[in-house]
């Protein structure tokens, strides 16, 4: 059972950058639903297209993997598909060791292999989905390229990357009301102004958004032609990606 997220609800004297160390990991599936909007909409939504875009005997990755909650939903997705497996990477040793507890809870014959390394260092082959939920912000922007179009060059013809993120927008107006929006859905989940601010400090400079076109032209660099929206709530979005 997921505890409540209280870890910056008290004034601290210094707010250390953010880690995805044991502390968070045990508050990790209510802090990122209070925090990310439509993120239970993402997960559920990744079983669909997993359902329509996975192909038999092929790989399936998630990176960034936390705690695997892509990773049930792409199983889930694969119910009526054949020879596939998961492979699952993290770097943080609390996310793994946890990861592993939380799939191996559920039965399945759908093999979930779940590895604590950099995504980097990761080689895609034979994928057909490859999901980057909410992962690629926390890699210096210099390593972004490279990791897509390794992702891209792994992909099978017809597979797709689901890319989850949070974004900036060029037009001040609207970014400044899409932050606000954010805001004002941490409120309504009950966070206080001091952990919002608390939170947001220790994010600066470890959760380093792009610009949708951005990431456009990333993909699109990487090789991919093919990139859309698919979904977005206020600042929040995912992009996929499918290989021709
Ligand atoms: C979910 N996808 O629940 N290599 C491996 N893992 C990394 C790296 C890296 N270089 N950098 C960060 N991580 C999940 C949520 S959380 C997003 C993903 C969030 C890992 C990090 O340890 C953490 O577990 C995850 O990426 C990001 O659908 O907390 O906002």
């Amino acid at each position: 059972m997921s505890q409540t997220d209280n870890i910056f609800s008290k004034p601290l004297d210094k707010v250390e950058s953010f880690s995805f160390d044991q502390q968070v990991v045990q508050v990790f599936p209510d802090m990122i639903k209070r925090s990310v909007p439509g993120y239970e909409n993402i997960i559920n939504s990744i079983a669909m297209i997993t359902q329509r875009c996975a192909i038999d005997n092929s790989n399936l990755y998630d990176l960034g993997c936390s705690l695997g909650a892509a990773t049930l939903s792409m199983r889930r997705g694969l119910s009526d598909k054949n020879g596939c497996r998961i492979i699952s990477v993290d770097n943080s040793l609390a996310m793994v060791e946890s990861c592993q507890q939380h799939i191996h809870a559920y039965k399945s014959d759908i093999p979930v292999t779940v590895l604590q390394d950099d995504i980097c260092n990761i080689k895609i082959e034979n994928a057909s989905v490859v999901v980057l939920n909410f992962t690629l912000q926390f890699l210096t922007p210099e390593k972004r390229l490279s990791l897509l179009t390794s992702i891209y060059e792994g992909l099978l013809p017809g597979g797709v990357l689901i890319l989850s993120e949070k974004f900036i927008f060029e037009d001040a107006k609207s970014h400044q009301l899409l932050i606000d929006l954010h805001l004002d859905f941490k409120r309504s989940q009950g966070y206080s102004e001091l952990e919002i601010s608390q939170k947001r400090s220790s994010l600066d400079n470890v959760l380093i958004s792009d610009t949708v076109e951005q990431h456009y032209q990333r993909l699109t660099e990487a090789g991919f032609k093919h990139n859309n929206l698919w979904y977005q709530c206020f600042n929040f979005g995912s992009i996929i990606s499918i290989k021709d």
